[in-house]
């Protein structure tokens, strides 16, 4: 904050209409005691190219130091973001780059399922919530968080945090690296990203080369079928690599423990967690619940963990 935009005035503290705007232990309250003097407020200066500068050097930085990542993760939904949060905090030394095709995160998590705002999680969820540190409303078997956005905010919050993530969203993963050994054997062996509005425009405009991540383990978490939905099972499938079977009709109570259980390495250097999973399994759908999605995204982790490590 500029020097210039602050005004020490004794016992003034920042206010709105009198309230106290800063009235927890804000580090400006406490050091200013300020008001801002609107009359003459202006920012520090700043040249345009600076701020260009500011962003895309990060970024191209980032671009080059994840081009090698320990860890992709595909899709920043629920699942996504929860065995995000677990690996990287368990092994602040791994490189984790989160690929997500929306320009928002959050995946089904911000509406779909939740049209009427509340999230409800069956329990054991409660125990990442509490390590989250999310209120809720215990409601026996379930809990409830007030808004589905409140959990994927903080979620992603502290997951962005992390020194050791780098999220590139509206951006997609429209191909998986292979490699082939002498035996044949087939293994993923990293993503092929490109712009989410460049991908939805191959056909229309002429050839635009994607970019390359490669990555020890992959994990898919690309949510079930649809327009962007299941890419990885469905690109493994295309190729006859994977069988795909196609997502259950609803029932909650089967399906979101055999997500759970079902969280493994789906394809050599593949692991799938989520709703994805239903393409791999025909596993129910569960709808408006979102336990399953948090403990497979927990699961998952474990299991990248192993497959990392062999
Ligand atoms: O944008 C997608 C979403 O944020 C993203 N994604 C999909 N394809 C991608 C690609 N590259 C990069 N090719 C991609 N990103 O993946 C995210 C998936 O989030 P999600 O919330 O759809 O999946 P989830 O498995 O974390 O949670 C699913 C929750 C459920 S259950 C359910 C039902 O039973 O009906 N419906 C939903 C939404």
């Amino acid at each position: 904050m500029g020097s210039s935009t602050i005004t020490e005035t004794q016992n003034a503290p920042l206010s709105l209409q009198g309230a106290n705007i800063f009235n927890g232990d804000s580090s400006l309250a406490n050091a200013t005691n300020a008001v801002f003097d609107w009359p003459s407020f202006e920012f520090a200066p700043i040249r345009e190219s600076e701020v260009s500068r500011a962003m895309t050097s990060r970024y191209f930085k980032d671009l080059d130091k994840y081009a090698e990542s320990d860890i992709v993760i595909v899709g920043a939904g629920s699942a996504g973001l929860s065995c995000a949060y677990v690996l990287a905090t368990a092994r602040p030394d791994l490189k984790i780059a989160i690929i997500e095709a929306n320009v928002a995160v959050g995946g089904g998590c911000f509406l779909g399922g939740q049209l009427f705002s509340a999230m409800v999680l069956r329990k054991p969820a409660d125990e990442f919530i509490k390590e989250l540190g999310i209120d809720y409303d215990d409601e026996g078997n379930f809990i409830v968080i007030k808004h589905a956005a409140l959990f994927i905010t903080t979620l992603s919050s502290k997951v962005l945090a992390l020194p050791n993530v780098k999220l590139f969203n509206a951006t997609c993963v429209e191909d998986l690296i292979t490699r082939t050994a002498a035996s044949g054997d087939v293994n993923v062996a990293g993503v092929v990203t490109n712009w989410t509005l460049v991908s939805m425009h191959h056909d229309d405009q002429s050839c635009m080369d994607p970019n390359t991540i490669n990555a020890k383990v992959v994990i898919s978490c690309t949510g079930h079928d649809g327009p962007m939905g299941a890419f990885c099972v469905k690109r493994l499938a295309a190729q006859g690599l994977l069988k795909r079977n196609r997502m259950g009709c609803l029932d909650m109570n089967r399906a979101e423990d055999a997500i759970v259980r079902g969280t493994r390495e789906v394809f050599p250097g593949l692991v799938c967690a989520g709703m994805e999973l239903s393409e791999c399994d025909s596993s129910n759908r569960m709808g408006p619940t979102f336990g399953a999605m948090v403990l497979s995204g927990v699961h998952a982790a474990e299991v990248a963990l192993k497959v990392y490590e062999r």
